[in-house]
């Protein structure tokens, strides 16, 4: 079967008004212009561009709608974002498993009947507790315990057997906990954002997980720029379907106190919810060696520098 190279490149985005496509289209319009690139969702955003792409409401569970989008739109490449997080995930089991299972293998397939290349999103959810949690390797057994991690686990092995059976230019990557100005929703890692915003406007700020939880943690802009450099390399050159991608790893007292050099006279207190056992069972850190020597992956940023521009981003907004 003859798929498509990512070098022609039209990209069909869905999800893409969470916070990753928040500032993910932004990037790709100056890396690939503005007309490579059409977004869908089931709500409308506005994007910090000049013109805004054009938009289509879609619901990924609906194969038949999906499926006329993206014969009618011709991608060469879908980047499939839509997705329930972890804590949300837990809460409404039914519409997890439709979104986060059926939508993403509706994708897959959908992929595969038009030929397109096709990138999904994966996380450190995909691991559980059994596993080492200090550098921990692209393979090893995944036994995740949310249902989150379980719904990305099946899209991952799926996709790599699309690859393997079928050729699917099907790619991914684990990402940490994304930290970006625009609030996330549902997720377990969400408090590494909530916090910037709560000691800017409230002085104080109440974490819901424990002091010492060590998880990894990228800057939005880290995970953009490796995002769109994954995509362009040539799939040859790959060695492998799923990459670990890891940048900083880092507590809750930790990230509080590298704040507080910055806005000064503030508190936190810890109160540990249900999401506390979600990330007791993630690692702590990532071994990505796999991404930096196949396609030359490197993070740029590190808890100081995200945190001077998250509070420079975040004082705008409030103002
Ligand atoms: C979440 O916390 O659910 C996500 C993730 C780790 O994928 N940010």
């Amino acid at each position: 079967m003859l798929f498509r190279k990512f070098s022609t490149k039209k990209f069909l985005i869905t999800g893409a008004s969470g916070q990753i496509g928040q500032k993910l289209i932004p990037y790709m319009y100056k890396r690939y212009g503005e007309n490579s690139i059409v977004v869908s969702d089931l709500r409308q955003v506005t994007y910090q561009v000049d013109t805004q792409p054009s938009f289509t409401h879609l619901d990924v569970t609906d194969k038949k709608a999906f499926s006329d989008y993206v014969r009618q739109e011709n991608p060469s490449t879908i980047l499939h974002l839509s997705a329930l997080l972890s804590a949300t995930a837990e809460k409404f089991l039914d519409k997890a498993f439709s979104v986060n299972v059926v939508g993403a293998m509706n994708a897959l397939e959908i992929a595969m009947e038009n030929k397109c290349s096709i990138y999904i999103p994966s996380t450190i959810a995909v691991f559980g507790p059994n596993v080492p949690r200090l550098n921990t390797p692209d393979d090893v057994v995944l036994q995740p315990t949310t249902v989150y991690g379980i719904a990305k686990v099946y899209m991952e092995l799926m996709g790599n057997y699309y690859h393997k059976k079928f050729g699917l230019d099907f790619r991914s990557l684990r990402y940490p906990g994304a930290i970006s100005s625009d609030p996330p929703g549902g997720g377990t890692t969400d408090y590494a954002v909530e916090i910037y915003f709560e000691l800017l406007k409230h002085k104080k700020y109440e974490c819901f997980l424990s002091k010492n939880t060590m998880l990894p943690m990228m800057y939005m802009d880290d995970l953009i720029r490796g995002t769109c450099d994954f995509l362009d390399i040539p799939s040859d050159k790959l060695s492998r379907r799923v990459y670990n991608l890891a940048a900083i790893s880092f507590t809750p007292g930790e990230l509080y106190r590298t704040i507080s050099k910055y806005i000064p006279d503030t508190s936190i207190t810890y109160k540990p919810d249900l999401r506390q056992n979600y990330a007791d069972s993630w690692p702590m850190s990532l071994d990505d060696s796999c991404a930096r020597r196949d396609w030359g992956w490197r993070h740029s940023y590190d808890i100081d520098q995200m945190t001077k521009i998250m509070i420079e981003l975040i004082s705008k907004k409030l103002n």
